[in-house]
């Protein structure tokens, strides 16, 4: 495999139209996050780039519902939405928004680019046009009766009831769905991305991706197949990026055309920020640079498609991902996850209730990595009080409780040569999970690396048990020392190991361990290099405090009154 000198990691692009959700996190940011915590954690060159999807119709229509302009309502929920994720340890190095003059600059430059360079395809056809609103109707402002299950009140892109996907002018009775007067249709010119031409290009690219994840790749072959159709990259709107042509009024980006574009722009305002305009070239041109697309399954057409096309086809030249690691999704209580019923645990009221750590930790456990998977609160409930609390937390709490009672709170007296068998077995066996970890981080297998983590956690529990300080303290107190100082060096492989997922109470373990380098960047290396003899700790607290079961079944009725 190619060697990359740095890494360019992104994140799908929340759309600014409400709060985050477990789902969100399960699918995209939480594996995103932990993987640039690895990198960084392995010394490696990481850019963590994300920012908020400003456009298309669903603003606009909440906004008109709340009686403000879609600028104030993507203001607001950008606020709230970074907020709760730097709450939650998104550690990105720069969170956007499309909506910022950056993004239209760099979105109109590379539109202008395909489009002089004779890339984009003009098509006319015929689309709804409401005379009583003066405009052309997106395809979620006209409804009518749907054309397969003759259902009322379908919407124009699709049937909620029998779940066709549809165009707008295949309605029965077609009306606006503002004001209710029927439309009519006018023709309207658009650019579009032909796809299908390009679609050569994209699989012979694809092909050379085995690597990829298995599910990621049949998306893409079945796509392939059916044969890629032509996407729109323009619509008749206010709201959204302006198409930098004259004659274009009233035109402007189709959402799915300017989002990812976004990815970019964001890089670029960091770039900014650093007092360095020119430094973002380098994590999107040069191909020493890798790039990797962190997704829910739902967007991997225009990560592994719609967009490396659109980066193909521009003048200049960019990277293309080097993996899109899209999960599949994550039910919630055996039922699927629904943002329009509210049918989902949100990340702001989550936080307000329980650590980051342990939502962090469950759904790292968790995750909808090759399929779809539950999350249930009294699996949240289990995997806080018996992995967290008393695999984790109370292992470091035995051990320091010992050496502060009678070791002055200082590393035992200890050297190599005293090390016996048993305290070489658990030291090794703890390196061996550690070398697994890395293998399975590396390749983006975060619930085995996990399971890793957690043997290590039962090797240093076995190991206290079995070398007994709580003994030899009676009648070896060199031996008991031992014990303490090796059992101290296996919590520390252990922190390295959980810093990725539960990244604040181990930033607190790293200092009570004696450590004053930032356990986020390159503490690979230290995992395993010995604790010196003497060194002073620090106090311990309660890591991982226990959920109780009223706290659970508080959540559970709330779900309860959102499912009837
Ligand atoms: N905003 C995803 C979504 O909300 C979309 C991602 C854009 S990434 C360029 O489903
Ligand atoms: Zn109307």
């Amino acid at each position: 495999m190619k060697k990359f000198e740095r890494t360019l990691i992104t994140a799908a692009l929340p759309y600014a139209n409400g709060d985050i959700h477990l789902g969100h996190l399960a699918g995209a940011y939480l594996p995103a996050d932990i993987y640039a915590r690895f990198l960084r954690l392995t010394g490696e060159d990481v850019l963590f780039i994300c920012g908020s999807d400003e456009y298309g119709v669903p603003i606009t229509k909440t906004a008109e519902a709340k009686g403000i302009t879609p600028k104030e309502l993507v203001d607001q929920n950008y606020k709230s939405i970074f907020s709760s994720f730097k709450n939650f340890g998104m550690s990105f190095d720069n969170y956007s928004q499309t909506s910022r003059d950056i993004h239209t600059e760099t979105a109109q430059a590379f539109f202008t680019d395909l489009h002089s360079n004779g890339k984009l395809r003009q098509n006319t056809t015929d689309q709804f046009y409401c005379a009583q609103c003066d405009r052309f109707l997106a395809d979620r402002y006209v409804e009518g009766t749907c054309p397969k299950c003759s259902a009322e009140g379908a919407r124009g892109d699709q049937c909620e009831k029998c779940g066709a996907a549809l165009n707008q002018i295949e309605l029965v009775n077609p009306v606006c769905a503002e004001d209710g007067t029927t439309p009519e249709l006018r023709a309207t010119t658009h650019w579009f991305l032909p796809l299908g031409d390009w679609q050569p290009e994209i699989e012979q690219w694809l092909s050379e991706k085995p690597h990829w994840k298995e599910n990621v790749l049949n998306y893409c072959r079945g796509w392939f197949e059916d044969g890629l159709s032509d996407r729109a990259a323009t619509r008749d709107l206010h709201w959204g990026v302006k198409v930098p042509l004259e004659d274009h009024e009233g035109k402007v980006m189709y959402v799915w055309f300017d989002a990812p574009i976004g990815y970019i722009s964001s890089t670029r305002e960091w770039a900014n920020e650093q007092g360095d305009s020119e430094a973002w070239r380098k994590w999107w041109q040069d191909d020493s640079t890798r790039l990797l697309h962190f997704i829910g399954k739902d967007n991997i057409v225009f990560h592994a498609i719609m967009f490396p096309g659109m980066l193909m086809n521009h003048s200049e030249n960019w990277i293309l991902p080097d993996n899109v690691p899209a999960n599949e999704f994550l039910n919630l209580e055996g039922g699927k996850l629904s943002t329009s019923r509210g049918y989902a645990v949100w990340l702001p009221e989550f936080l307000e209730n329980f650590p980051a750590d342990t939502l962090r930790y469950t759904l790292s456990r968790t995750l909808p990595e090759t399929r779809d998977t539950n999350f249930s609160w009294e699996g949240l409930q289990a995997r806080n009080n018996n992995e967290l609390g008393n695999n984790f937390g109370n292992l470091a709490n035995r051990i320091f409780s010992f050496a502060h009672k009678y070791f002055d709170g200082k590393v035992p007296q200890w050297s190599d040569s005293v090390l016996e068998d048993i305290d070489r077995e658990a030291l090794n066996q703890v390196e061996v999970h550690l070398g697994q970890w890395r293998t399975h981080l590396a390749n983006f297998e975060i619930k085995l690396a996990m399971e890793e983590a957690f043997s290590a956690g039962q090797v240093g529990n076995r190991y206290f048990d079995e070398s007994a300080p709580f003994k030899s303290r009676k009648t070896d107190m060199d031996r008991c020392g031992v014990s303490i100082s090796v059992s101290l060096q296996i919590l520390k492989a252990l922190c390295v190991m959980m810093a990725p997922v539960t990244p604040f109470a181990m930033e607190k373990l790293w200092s009570w361990l004696g450590q004053d380098s930032d356990l986020h960047t390159n503490s690979f290396i230290h995992a395993t290099t010995p604790l010196p003899s003497g060194l002073e700790l620090g106090k311990q607290e309660i890591l991982f405090p226990r959920i109780e079961d009223e706290q659970i079944e508080a959540e559970q009725e709330k779900l309860k009154e959102l499912q009837d």
